[in-house]
C-alpha cells in the first residue's frame, strides 16, 4: 500500500503557490506604478487540504500513486478581478507567458458554460518549473480567474458544501443556483456602469487622487531634507483642498516634481 509523506509531497506545491503569488502581485503593483488600474484586484493562494485530495482520489477512482500526476489543483492560485472584462485581460496575460516562466496545459472555461451548481470561473492549468529543497520539479497548478461577485458566491457555496459533505438539501441548491444568476446579473450591471463612466485604464484625476499624489510628493520633500519647501507646500495644500481647481493642483504638483528632479 502507498504511504503518503504529506509534508514532502506538498512542499513543492507550497513553494509554487508562494512564488506565483509574488509574481502576480508584482504584476499588479506594476500597473499602479504606471498610474493604471490593474486587472487583478486580489491574489489568493492555497494548497489543497489532504482530506480534499483524498476525496478527489476516491471520486475519480485513482490510486494514491496517481495523485501528483492526475490531480491538477493541489496548488491553487486565485486571481480576483473587479469586472468580468478584466478576466479576458488576465487570461491574455497568462497565455502570453506560455513557454516563458510557465506552460499552459489546459483551459477550463466555466464562464461560457457555468457548472451545474452555478459555479462560474475561468481555470487555467499550468506547469510551473520550480527548484526546491527536493530538486527540480514541474509543478502543476490551477489558476482560477473570477470576479469579486463570482468569488463571493463560490466561497460561500464551497463552505456550505464542505460543512454538509457535499450533500446540501435540494431547496438550498436551488437557492444557490438562483444566487449565482444574481451575481451574473450584478457583474453585467457593474460592467455597464464601468463602461459608461469611462474605463480608459488610466486613472482619472479626481480631487482626492490629486490630493494623495501631492501629499506623496510633499513627503518626498521632507525625506530629502527640503523641510522649508515641504512646509510651504503643506500649507498650500490645505488652501488647494478647499478652493483649488484641478489645474491648480496639477500646476503645484508639477512644481514639486521639478524641485525633486533637481535634487535627485
Ligand atoms: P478545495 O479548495 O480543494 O477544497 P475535474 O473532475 O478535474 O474535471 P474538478 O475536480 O471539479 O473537475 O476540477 P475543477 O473543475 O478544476 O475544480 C477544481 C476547483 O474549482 C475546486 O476545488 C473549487 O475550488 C473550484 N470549483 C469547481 N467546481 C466548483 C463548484 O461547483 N463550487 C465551488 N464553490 N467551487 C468549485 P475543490 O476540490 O472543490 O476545492
Amino acid at each position: 500500500m502507498d504511504i503518503i509523506k504529506w509534508d514532502e509531497m506538498l512542499l513543492p506545491y507550497e513553494q509554487a503557490v508562494s512564488e506565483l503569488s509574488v509574481k502576480f502581485r508584482s504584476l499588479s503593483t506594476g500597473y499602479e506604478v504606471l498610474g493604471k488600474t490593474s486587472p487583478i484586484e486580489l491574489v489568493a493562494q492555497r494548497v489543497k487540504r489532504p482530506s480534499s485530495i483524498l476525496a478527489k482520489v476516491r471520486r475519480k477512482g485513482l490510486s494514491l500513486s496517481q495523485i501528483e500526476e492526475r490531480i491538477e489543483d493541489i496548488a491553487g492560485i486565485r486571481l480576483i478581478c473587479r469586472f468580468a472584462e478584466d478576466i479576458d485581460e488576465v487570461v491574455r496575460i497568462i497565455k502570453d507567458r506560455d513557454g516563458m516562466d510557465m506552460t499552459v496545459v489546459a483551459v477550463r472555461d466555466y464562464l461560457s458554460l457555468a457548472k451545474e451548481s452555478g459555479y462560474r470561473s475561468f481555470h487555467i492549468i499550468i506547469k510551473y518549473p520550480l527548484i526546491c529543497a527536493l530538486g527540480r520539479k514541474d509543478v502543476t497548478c490551477e489558476i482560477q480567474i473570477r470576479t469579486m461577485a463570482m468569488n463571493y458566491w463560490a466561497v460561500i457555496e464551497h463552505d456550505l458544501q464542505y460543512k454538509h459533505d457535499g450533500k446540501l438539501p435540494e431547496e438550498i441548491q436551488e437557492r444557490l443556483l438562483r444566487s449565482a444568476k444574481n451575481t451574473e446579473e450584478l457583474d453585467r450591471e457593474f460592467s455597464k456602469i464601468h463602461l459608461e463612466c469611462g474605463n480608459s485604464g488610466a486613472k482619472p484625476f479626481s480631487k482626492q487622487m490629486l490630493t494623495d499624489e501631492l501629499i506623496k510628493n510633499i513627503r518626498v520633500l521632507y525625506r530629502v531634507g527640503m523641510t522649508k519647501e515641504a512646509d510651504e507646500y503643506n500649507l498650500k495644500l490645505v488652501k488647494l483642498f478647499d478652493k483649488g481647481s484641478k489645474e491648480d493642483f496639477l500646476e503645484t504638483l508639477a512644481e514639486i516634481k521639478e524641485l525633486i528632479n533637481d535634487i535627485i
